[in-house]
């Protein structure tokens, strides 16, 4: 790639200074006269002359445009809910409808004839913005009242895989509790979320305390669960860019794949292989938490299914345990459900969720911080671009250099974050690599900054914090930056 250069000489700049210093710790031998330009890090070619600092440090050419042609500019509420600026008019009408399936609650059978009746009979909330407001993410309970809360949902399964590889049901509670139920219908439970503090420390002595989850349940009116029931508490993810994630090549993301630490950099990740319904085959899964799901069609016909108790013409059977005798006799919604021409706008609406710009991306502590992140070890993981390839059915995310900040593979990420539930191949510490895409603009969207899998990081600090494993490496990196270079790194973050 292509990257214009801008030169800035460290005689008029002691943040570019320092910064030189934060890099020499990673390129060993920075002011010694022999490192070449070539030899230093990403983004960082300082240091190439004996005692003179100079750093070029630019924009790389494109990286504004997060979702490529598809990226919209926005930082506000709606910063995530935009359609795709390259859209055509009747594909934005389109998008428009899908949107209002989205946002529409559903109701208890049988109802209007608006078609919108189905919902249950257990279910975790009545529409799909309830845990996805503004297309963004979930908050964990914020109180220990908030014992139904939409958005931390907890997965449930037992030692042991289903037929195709997947996680073998809970027998009288299925995969998932869902805490809702329609009228004559008894909810499975109720979540008892409660939090651990773990107190920490920078390398500079400055302390911090992180939070763990401890989940527990109430209220279960089945029976108890398997003594060997495993839990995977999960918020709900941003929604926007998922086409753009669709349209990375298999080949690209198989290409990242180093199962084995081959060269040996202690990060290995591997693609996920899961069950795809409409084929009836495995195939690399990219979406979920663990990359669970192997398609937009098939995470959002779950969704409907698993936290709504609506049927589609993926998946027609209602999620009635046996254990739930009752489940099976209560009223449905029709057969399915929904229909496949809701299906297909809520499908179309999924893909071009478009992704918004970065913010300031040529301010110097910006790209100080983005160094920060390449010599951290960041990007081993979080891979900060792909060029799509060619999505059937959508011409316009398909060719488009794209910045999600993910190579969407499973990596160990120790016992810190681990929720001891495999998910197809991924293991109880195994997760995917988050996007990064947009996670600046969570306040402006989603009025709070808890990140991770079960939401427990309270800001970004604390989600790097939590970084275990294959992880850990770029972790203690972290902790043992100076403050400055911390907020450096987190300026970059912010700017995403
Ligand atoms: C009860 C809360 C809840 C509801 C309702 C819900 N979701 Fe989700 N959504 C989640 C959670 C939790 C995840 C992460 C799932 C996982 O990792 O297993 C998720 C993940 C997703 C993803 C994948 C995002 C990614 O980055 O991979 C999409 C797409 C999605 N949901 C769409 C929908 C749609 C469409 C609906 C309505 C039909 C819906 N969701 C309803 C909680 C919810
Ligand atoms: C070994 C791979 C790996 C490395 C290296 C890595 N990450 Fe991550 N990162 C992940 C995974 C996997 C997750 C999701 C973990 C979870 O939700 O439990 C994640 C999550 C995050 C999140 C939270 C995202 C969200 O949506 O909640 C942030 C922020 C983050 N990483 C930043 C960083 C930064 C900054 C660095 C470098 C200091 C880094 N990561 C290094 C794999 C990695
Ligand atoms: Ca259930
Ligand atoms: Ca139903």
């Amino acid at each position: 790639m292509a990257r214009p250069m801008v030169r800035l000489r460290s005689a008029s700049s002691g943040l570019l200074a320092s910064l030189c210093v934060a890099v020499a710790m990673f390129a060993a031998s920075c002011d010694d006269g022999e490192t070449t330009p070539q030899e230093c890090p990403i983004g960082g070619d300082c240091c190439a002359e004996t005692d003179d600092c100079e750093v070029k440090l630019a924009p790389y050419d494109g990286e504004e445009l997060s979702g490529g042609e598809t990226t919209v500019f926005d930082v506000g509420r709606d910063a995530f809910a935009r359609p795709a600026r390259n859209l055509t008019p009747p594909e934005r009408d389109d998008f428009a409808l899908g949107d209002h399936f989205f946002n529409r609650g559903w109701v208890m059978a049988p109802a209007s004839a608006e078609g919108n009746d189905g919902l249950g009979p257990t279910f975790n909330a009545t529409g799909c913005s309830a845990c996805h407001s503004h297309d963004g993410r979930g908050s964990p309970p914020t109180s220990p009242d908030d014992t139904r809360s939409f958005g931390l949902l907890v997965r449930l399964s037992v030692p042991g895989t289903d037929e195709h590889g997947g996680p073998k049901h809970e027998p009288t509670y299925g995969d998932q509790l869902q805490t809702f139920a329609i009228l004559g219908i008894e909810p499975e439970g109720r979540l008892d979320l409660s939090w651990e503090e773990v107190p920490g420390a920078f390398a500079d002595g400055q302390p911090y305390s992180l939070r763990r989850p401890m989940i527990a349940f109430a209220d279960l009116a089945y029976g108890p669960m398997a003594d060997d029931v495993l839990t995977s508490a999960r918020v709900g993810q941003a929604t926007f860019g998922l086409g753009l994630v669709e349209a990375i090549t298999e080949a690209d993301i198989v290409a990242l794949e180093d199962s084995d630490d081959a060269d040996g950099d202690g990060i290995s990740g591997r693609a996920n292989r899961v069950w795809d319904a409409a084929s009836a085959t495995t195939r690399l899964g990219r979406f979920g938490w663990k990359a669970n799901q192997p398609s937009l069609a098939q995470q959002v016909q779950g969704a409907f299914l698993g936290d709504m108790g609506i049927t589609s013409p993926l998946f027609t059977a209602q999620n009635c345990p046996t254990a739930q005798s009752d489940c099976m006799s209560a009223p449905t919604g029709g057969d399915p459900e929904v229909d496949e021409s809701k299906i297909a706008l809520i499908d179309f609406y999924s893909h071009t969720l478009a992704v918004p710009a970065r913010r300031g991306v040529g301010e110097p502590q910006i790209l100080a911080g983005r160094t920060v992140f390449e010599t951290s070890g960041c990007g081993s993981c979080h891979t900060a671009s792909f060029r799509t390839g060619a999505l059937e059915g959508y011409p316009m995310l398909s060719d488009q250099l794209v910045w999600p900040y993910t190579d969407l593979l499973l990596h160990d990420m120790g016992y810190e974050l681990a929720d001891g539930r495999p998910d197809y191949l991924a293991d109880g510490r195994e997760w995917r690599t988050a996007p990064l895409w947009g996670i600046g603009l969570t306040q402006a969207v989603s009025k709070h900054t808890f990140f991770l899998h079960d939401g427990r990081a309270r800001g970004l600090a604390e989600a790097i914090l939590w970084h275990g494993g294959e992880g850990a490496a770029a972790r203690e990196a972290f902790r043992a930056l100076p403050e400055s270079r911390r907020n450096d790194l987190l300026a970059f973050l912010q700017s995403l």
